[in-house]
């Protein structure tokens, strides 16, 4: 027998604060990145994003109109401990002491992450994700943020998606820090994992309760002639290699195939696997897309964009079919039902989809609706994915909530400003909100509790 689903609305630190100078706040990687050109599609970056380090009471009133249950939102690294280690800046927790109470006022549980990729840019400087310290540097940055909120804070989680930082940072170069090292990127997997693995540990030592990692695994739908040796090659960078370790306490024989450093005793040291098996209680997902490989057939090796972020890993590409996202991303609903379903069944852990959402081109309303802004395939794309979450859990896949991506248009990463994800239109100068026609319609959904979709 189910609970009922669960609903909330996520956010991300950098994506949406701004202030980046402000109150003692440190450097982080994507200020940095931000700076080097090409790297960000309008040069844009987040010292402005959404203003909500001074409009965030007005996130909370948007997400208390959604009936949002829950509000995810990442802490940044650099506002709490500029330097990455040491020092604490007072101002910077009392930022996200007040945002956890406002939203407690507001009848909303704050979920929050300690790691949505915005790395103090010191910590860069001394290796980053490919340093061994940096994981013990996250540790004590978990202690310092639990014992302030771990009172009024009923679920947290450690790193998101941990994928993008290893493999969109150090391979295909294309997320922060920007580097493309190729095979020593999975060094940064197995630090990111002792990262998760020792946070966790220091979470719950400072008395955090459910304590999860956010994973963007995705399915792999791939063409007959794809080698099965590049599928599993693909699916165990993208998805075993960090699921497994947690739930089986090695790296499995897929992953090593792909990344054989994960098998090397300097890398992964007596206790280490021992840190991260069983150290999350929930895992979360954060589905957009699947992933639909075909063979390769100039033989080149897969270079830049997505396929670079799979070194080693030659022989393919990524073919999305219609209908897509403004961002090109296949709408696939379907694959998020197989996704809970399948990894329901592997980890044996309750899940929450911590992210799902879509850009689109928004256009405006001619009509009388409610909202100003007509973004009506935005809403079959969150209707459609909601009945395949109500699919899985029908069949027993233990699903606990719904977090939708995202609140406001915000800060893209590399995509800058040019793609919007948002339930909530902001204006770019003044900030101010004006929620779409998919924010409403999400608010009757949400008030509704459907247990079955309409
Ligand atoms: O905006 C991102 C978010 O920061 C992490 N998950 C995917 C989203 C859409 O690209």
């Amino acid at each position: 027998v189910h609970r009922p689903l669960e609903f909330g609305v996520a956010t991300s630190a950098y994506q949406t604060e701004g202030a980046v100078g402000r109150d003692g706040r440190g450097e982080s990687i994507w200020d940095t990145f931000c700076r080097r050109s090409g790297a960000i599609a309008d040069g844009s970056d987040g010292s402005m994003a959404c203003q909500s380090y001074d409009l965030v009471n007005e996130d909370v009133s948007l997400a208390q109109r959604l009936g949002a249950g829950w509000y995810r939102f990442s802490i940044a690294w650099p506002r709490v401990i500029p330097d990455g280690t040491g020092r604490i800046e007072q101002r910077g927790l009392d930022y996200y002491d007040r945002l956890v109470d406002h939203l407690l006022d507001a009848g909303i549980a704050p979920a929050p992450t300690l790691y949505h990729w915005d790395l103090p840019q010191i910590l860069e400087d001394h290796g980053g994700w490919l340093s061994r310290d940096t994981a013990s540097a996250f540790a004590e940055y978990a202690t310092v943020v639990a014992e302030r909120l771990t009172d009024r804070v009923p679920m947290w989680a450690t790193l998101n998606e941990p994928w993008c930082s290893a493999y969109l940072g150090y391979a295909a170069g294309v997320h922060a820090p920007g580097r493309m090292i190729g095979k020593d990127a999975h060094r940064a997997t197995h630090h990111l994992m002792l990262a998760h693995g020792w946070g966790a540990q220091a979470l719950r030592a400072a008395g955090a309760g459910w304590v999860g990692i956010v994973l963007n695994p995705a399915p792999i739908l791939a063409a007959t002639d794809v080698p099965q040796e590049t599928t599993d090659a693909v699916d165990a960078l993208r998805n075993r290699v960090w699921w497994g370790p947690i739930v089986n306490g090695r790296y499995d024989d897929q992953s090593i195939a792909a990344a054989p450093v994960l098998a090397d005793p300097d890398l992964v040291r007596d206790g280490d696997l021992h840190s991260i098996h069983g150290s999350a209680q929930w895992l979360g997902i954060n589905y957009y897309t699947p992933m639909r490989l075909v063979r390769r057939t100039d033989h080149k090796r897969a270079a830049g964009g997505e396929e670079g972020a799979y070194p080693g890993v030659a022989g393919f590409q990524f073919a999305p079919r219609e209908p897509q996202t403004s961002l090109g991303w296949e709408i696939h609903a379907d694959s998020l039902r197989d996704l809970l379903v399948d990894l329901s069944h592997h980890t044996h852990l309750p899940l929450i989809v911590t992210e799902n959402g879509a850009a689109f081109r928004d256009s405006a309303n001619s009509s009388s609706s409610a909202s100003a802004i007509n973004d009506a395939d935005r809403i079959r794309y969150l209707r459609d994915h909601l009945e395949a979450v109500h699919a899985a859990r029908e069949v027993g896949a233990d699903v606990r909530a719904y977090f939708a991506w995202t609140l406001l248009d915000n800060f893209e990463w590399a995509h800058g400003y040019t793609q919007k994800f948002g339930i909530v239109q902001v204006d770019a100068v003044t900030g101010a909100r004006t929620p779409k026609a998919s924010f409403y319609w999400l608010a009757d959904y949400f008030r509704a509790g459907y247990e079955k979709p309409r």
